[in-house]
Order: C-alpha cells, then sequence, then structure tokens
C-alpha cells in the first residue's frame, strides 16, 4: 500500500507525477502548508523534517524526493523511468537530479529577484549562467571518465597519463580538493 503526503504546487508534485505516470493505486493525502499539517505530531513522526513529500510505502515513510523517485523506478522497473541493466546509464539519472538542483537555485534566486525587486537581469543572464556550471560539470565528468576507464586505443604514452593524473590526485592535496570540490558541487 502506497500512501502519498502532498502539497499542490511543491516538489511533492514530482513524485505525484510519476505515481500517474507508473499508473499504481495510492492514497494522496494533500496536506496544507497554511494550517501546518507538516508540523503536526502525526505528521513529524513520519517526516521528522516536517516537510512534503513523504511516501509511506506499507507503514514505512521514505522522504526525499530523489530518493523516493530512485524508489519508485526500480520497485516498478518496467515502466523504465530509470534505464535498465545499464549501470552507467543509471548514474546518468542522479547526475542529471543533481545538476537540475543546481540550476533551480540559480532560477530561484532569478525569480526572487523578478518579483521582489522587478528587475529581469537574473532571468536574462540566467541560460548563461546555468549553462556555464553545467559545461563545468561536463568537464569534470569527462576528466573522470578519461582518468579512471580503460580504453582499447589508449596504451603507452596515454595509459601512463592516465596512472600520473592517479597518482597526483591521491597525492597531491590540492588535487583532492578540486575532485571533492567538482563531485559535492562547484560553490555558487
Ligand atoms: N529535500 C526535500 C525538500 C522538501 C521540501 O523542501 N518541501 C517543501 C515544499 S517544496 C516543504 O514541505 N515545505 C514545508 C515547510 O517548509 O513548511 C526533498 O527533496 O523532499
Amino acid at each position: 500500500m502506497l500512501t502519498l503526503y502532498f502539497a499542490p504546487g511543491s516538489s511533492s508534485m514530482a513524485v505525484h507525477i510519476a505515481l500517474h505516470e507508473i499508473g499504481v493505486a495510492f492514497d494522496g493525502r494533500p496536506m496544507s502548508f497554511k494550517n501546518n499539517d507538516v508540523g503536526s505530531p502525526g505528521y513529524l513522526a513520519l517526516n521528522p523534517e516536517g516537510k512534503v513529500p513523504t511516501l509511506v510505502i506499507d507503514g514505512r515513510p521514505l522522504t526525499e524526493v530523489a530518493a523516493i523517485l530512485f524508489y519508485l523506478a526500480k520497485r516498478f522497473s518496467d515502466t523504465e523511468l530509470l534505464p535498465r541493466d545499464d549501470i552507467e546509464a543509471d548514474a546518468q539519472a542522479p547526475r542529471g537530479l543533481n545538476l537540475a538542483a543546481s540550476d533551480v537555485h540559480y532560477l530561484s534566486q532569478a525569480l526572487r529577484e523578478y518579483y521582489d525587486e522587478k528587475s529581469s537581469a537574473g532571468i536574462d543572464g540566467y541560460s548563461e549562467k546555468a549553462l556555464a556550471r553545467v559545461w563545468k560539470a561536463v568537464r569534470f565528468s569527462w576528466w573522470m571518465t578519461s582518468m579512471l576507464h580503460r580504453f582499447p586505443d589508449t596504451e603507452g604514452f596515454g595509459a601512463r597519463i592516465q596512472l600520473a593524473e592517479l597518482d597526483y590526485l591521491v597525492s597531491s592535496k590540492a588535487a583532492s580538493a578540486s575532485l571533492s570540490e567538482n563531485y559535492v558541487g562547484l560553490p555558487y
């Protein structure tokens, strides 16, 4: 039995849409922020963060949009919300989610500027700003792949460079810091 606690117009819509896309029966429980439904002791027992969404699976609560979408995609794998039998393609999903979350950060700033300060500068510059970040994420992904994968035509010089790159990474604090910064997300 699946029960979804959601609020119209909030990030819980992503889960709501996924459930409809899958076509599975679920019990929908609309929550009102105005009435502080998310702050009631009963709801806090399910989701101590006091946020929506929460998906209750046979009595067990699961929170966080990304985790719930991941669960639904795995459980209803025939709907192919995630690619099947392809680990690398599978990994692109959380990568895309992380990237989208970063873009939303810029977008929310731009929308706030627009409505609070009546300035469209943030919206006008949004694509350029978001794309610059996307390309840095693509660069990082390309760099990790070029260091860690074995390529059929990479031997001799290319293979030695890969090893040197790896050696530098594990022996230099600066190189490790750069990897960490890119891995968890570049600063805004
Ligand atoms: N990291 C959480 C964020 C959830 C979240 O921020 N939900 C908002 C709605 S978009 C909420 O419930 N806010 C209630 C409140 O702040 O009172 C997730 O991904 O599920």
